[in-house]
């Protein structure tokens, strides 16, 4: 079995504990790894480590810091199947999908950041003939970046990259369920000549290290992604101690289909934005919201398309679905289909575990499932689910389908499917998400602010806005 460990100060150390928590491989149920069950001494040792090293990396010139990331990001291109094949072990995903989307996304967050770095720049501002300002921007200083098990190296790169590219410092902790690609990362990090202290990763729940993350005095700001109740907790303990926050949180994304689309696209997008990564992403549409003119020639063509998709091994060839990352979110999942039902609703595909045989008989698999005749107020269409789990309603109007789209704590992202231009914009606007694809899902430019508004978030992450939150802005005023 294999024994994760930290990487603090440039070395890979075991936590101050001695001890160790298992990672298990959701598609076979077995322990596979040793997770450090650190706590706050590590995340002290880390934080201490960090700021040692804070002055050497902020005043690197940002062409050498982003020569190092440059660096990292070819060693992960390098190391792509291996990462691919842990990231596939450790979360369930197909390979597949590791390989295609989960690990180049994370070199490319690496290569993207460490340009974007180096263009950094101050604006001036002349007052009149009286004076000159300009803007000084300098790095937070040691930052926490905590994120969650859905997207794990992915996301876990998405923030320690623009840290690092600001000058900053970094503590990080990946969630304790899928460690295995962050400490890979460690090693790659100390090949490519990272020096000491600049990313200290530490392993561990939640409650223990996240908390000390969140916490430490000597850590200026928080990155997080993760669940809404963790946010609020997290919110709570660092908006007394005034520090940055950015959190990106869950959502219950409408995806809103008019009359008007290009009905192959909408269909087939659609099944693909509800049950990529077996629903397990924050962007998932999961409320089908649908013309009702087209309402039954949609569900008919979506439930053929669903019904397609294989639930299967990982890590064989043609499996679309994979394993649920544990145990407890399968049954949570499932308890959400029970709940639709006594909620009147009516299961028209799936809505079961899939029980394989062989290698994964021990596995979480579970169908892709489709749920109609519920009312957007009931729990199942407010809650978020995370699985692979859509329901599909029928509007009668623009202002209807609007109304739904809107009728949420969450406000992450929608999709809006029509080949009316005029409509597209209208509706757009109209609907309270932070992220909005028009005949399109998942489109990403790195450059974009992405993030998302009530429940699904505070700040923006991507392109100058990432770099913004990891520097602090101070105004020079110089009288002429
Ligand atoms: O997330 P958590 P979980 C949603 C989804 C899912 C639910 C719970 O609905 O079912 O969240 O998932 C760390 N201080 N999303 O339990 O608990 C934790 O160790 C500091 C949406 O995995 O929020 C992990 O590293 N850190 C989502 C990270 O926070 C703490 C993606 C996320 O864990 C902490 C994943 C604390 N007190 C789940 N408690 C998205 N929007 O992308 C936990 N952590």
């Amino acid at each position: 079995m294999e024994r994760i460990l930290n990487y603090i100060n440039g070395r890979l150390t075991e936590p101050a504990s001695g001890k160790f928590i298992h990672s298990i491989d959701p598609s076979t149920g077995q322990n596979y790894a040793e997770v450090p069950d650190s706590g706050s001494s590590d995340v002290h040792l880390a934080a201490e480590a960090a700021g040692s090293a804070l002055t050497l990396w902020s005043t690197l010139p940002a062409m050498s810091r982003c020569r190092i990331m440059e660096k990292i990001a070819d060693l992960i291109d390098e190391n792509l199947e291996a990462l691919a094949k842990a990231e596939s072990t450790d979360n369930g995903k197909p390979l597949s999908l590791a390989r295609v989307m989960d690990i180049p996304r994370a070199s490319e967050n690496f290569r993207f950041f460490a340009t974007a770095g180096v263009h950094l720049a101050s604006e001036a501002h002349q007052t009149g003939k009286d004076a000159i300002n300009y803007t000084h921007k300098s790095p937070v200083g040691v930052v926490g970046c905590i994120s969650p098990w859905n997207l794990p190296l992915y996301l876990f790169t998405w923030k320690i990259a623009p840290a690092l590219a600001a000058g900053c410092t970094v503590v990080a902790k990946p969630s304790e369920l899928t460690p295995m690609t962050a400490f890979l990362l460690s090693k790659l990090c100390m090949q490519a000549g990272l020096p000491p202290g600049v990313l200290n990763i530490v392993h561990g729940t939640g409650a223990s290290s996240g908390q000390a993350i969140v916490e430490h005095p000597q850590i200026k700001a928080i990155s997080f992604t993760g669940g809404t109740t963790t946010g609020k907790k997290i919110a709570a303990t660092a908006a007394p101690l005034f520090k940055k926050l950015s959190l990106e949180l869950g959502g219950k994304n409408p995806n809103i289909i008019f009359a008007d689309c290009d009905f192959e696209q909408a269909v087939a997008t659609s099944v693909r934005s509800a049950f990529t990564n077996q629903g397990e992403i924050c962007l998932c549409g999961s409320r089908i919201l649908v013309a009702r003119s087209i309402y039954q020639k949609f569900l008919d063509a979506f439930i053929t398309r669903v019904q397609e998709l294989k639930v299967g091994d990982p890590l064989e060839e043609g499996t679309n679905l994979g394993a649920l990352v544990s145990k407890a979110h399968l049954e949570k999942v499932l308890g959400y289909v029970n709940l639709a039902k006594q909620e009147g609703g009516t299961v028209v595909s799936g809505g079961h575990a899939v029980q394989l045989t062989g290698r994964c008989a021990g596995g979480y698999f579970m169908e892709p499932t489709v749920i109609t005749g519920l009312s957007n107020s009931c729990r199942t269409n407010q809650e978020e689910i995370f699985g692979p789990v859509v329901t599909i309603m029928p509007f009668d109007s623009e202002e209807e389908a609007i109304q739904y789209a809107n009728d949420s704590t969450y406000g992450l992202a929608a999709t809006i499917w029509t080949e009316n231009l005029k409509k597209a914009h209208r509706v757009a606007a109209e609907v309270k998400c932070g992220i909005i694809w028009v005949n399109c899902w998942l489109l990403r430019d790195l450059r974009t602010p992405f993030g998302g508004m009530n429940q699904s978030g505070v700040g923006r992450e991507g392109g100058w806005e990432a770099l913004r939150f990891f520097t602090e802005q101070k105004n020079i005023c110089i009288r002429l």
